[in-house]
């Protein structure tokens, strides 16, 4: 069966993920068209026409009821949308029309030209179809050039090339420093310990005398070599911050997604150019 004092005799059609406009009005006295569960409510009033903008993201059959006191009977006033894709959506319109304009049966020009629109739209459909898994495809190609280009040539050559100089500059001044006094310290241990604690000791002692004869200049060697290490160590904890605050949110709720947004608008824009092409085709010749 139905839903009880739920179900009426004659749903209001809408499309999903397609834009539609209500207009409302009452006969009578002032009720009030609202659904709950898709967030909308606009009163019928009288004399003077409401409109309310929908957009279905998902299909299916969505119940309410009048929602203003309007009097006796208010309890008895069900409101019912069926949301269907923009196909069905089409064909109910096309047979409401031929239905209200009784030209369902007209010869063989109406038999044959049924045959094409039904045809056109299919072919259409496919088309659609086609130009989606086309425009999925092309851009997984341009998405795998750009990462290829961007992480495989872009960055490694960018960071060798800024890096790869002083790296190696300053690795073999240690490397060559290192292994001669290894090798020292094989020969006379005594010796090369002692020019080690000497060598530790007059750096650290110079940087205290440079620290207090030029404390300006100590200062800026100070916070030029700490910029970096500093710089980077802010960058990466920020960067880590936000992904995980970008996760957090987009696993807490489910309409802060970008691509699920993108996604549902791009569906949107196709089944707009899909409805109007139908309904273009059927209209034609008419
Ligand atoms: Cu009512």
């Amino acid at each position: 069966g139905s839903y009880r004092l739920l179900e009426v005799n004659n749903r209001c059609v809408v499309a999903a993920l397609l834009h539609m406009r209500a207009l409302v009005t009452s006969a009578d006295v002032v009720h009030s068209w609202a659904i709950p569960s898709a967030c909308i409510k606009v009163d019928g009033i009288p004399g003077r026409i409401n409109q309310v903008g929908l957009c279905f993201i998902y299909t299916g059959v969505f119940y309410g009821q009048c929602s203003e006191l309007c009097g006796v009977n208010h309890s008895f006033m069900p409101v019912c949308v069926e949301a269907v894709s923009v196909e069905v959506f089409t064909d109910w319109i096309i047979g409401n029309h031929k239905l209200n304009t009784n030209n369902n049966n007209n010869g063989w020009m109406d038999w044959f030209f049924s045959g094409v629109g039904l045809f056109t739209k299919y072919f259409l459909m496919g088309f659609g179809c086609l130009y989606e898994v086309m425009w999925k495809l092309g851009s997984m190609y341009v998405w795998w050039w750009e990462m290829f280009l961007h992480y495989g040539i872009y960055v490694p050559v960018k960071y060798t090339l800024s890096t790869s100089v002083d790296l190696i500059k300053w690795a073999i001044v240690k490397c060559v420093s290192i292994v001669s006094w290894v090798g020292w310290f094989m020969v006379s241990p005594v010796d090369a310990s002692t020019y080690a604690v000497v060598y530790v000791s007059r750096q650290v002692c110079e940087l205290t005398l440079f620290a207090i004869t030029k404390p300006y200049e100590f200062s800026f060697w100070v916070v030029k070599s700490t910029y970096k290490v500093v710089c980077k160590t802010i960058y990466f904890v920020s960067q880590t911050a936000v992904f995980l605050f970008n996760t957090m949110m987009m696993s807490m709720s489910s309409f802060t997604d970008d691509s699920f947004k993108t996604e549902v608008m791009e569906r949107i824009n196709q089944n707009t150019r899909k409805f109007l092409w139908i309904i273009e085709n059927y209209y034609k010749g008419r």
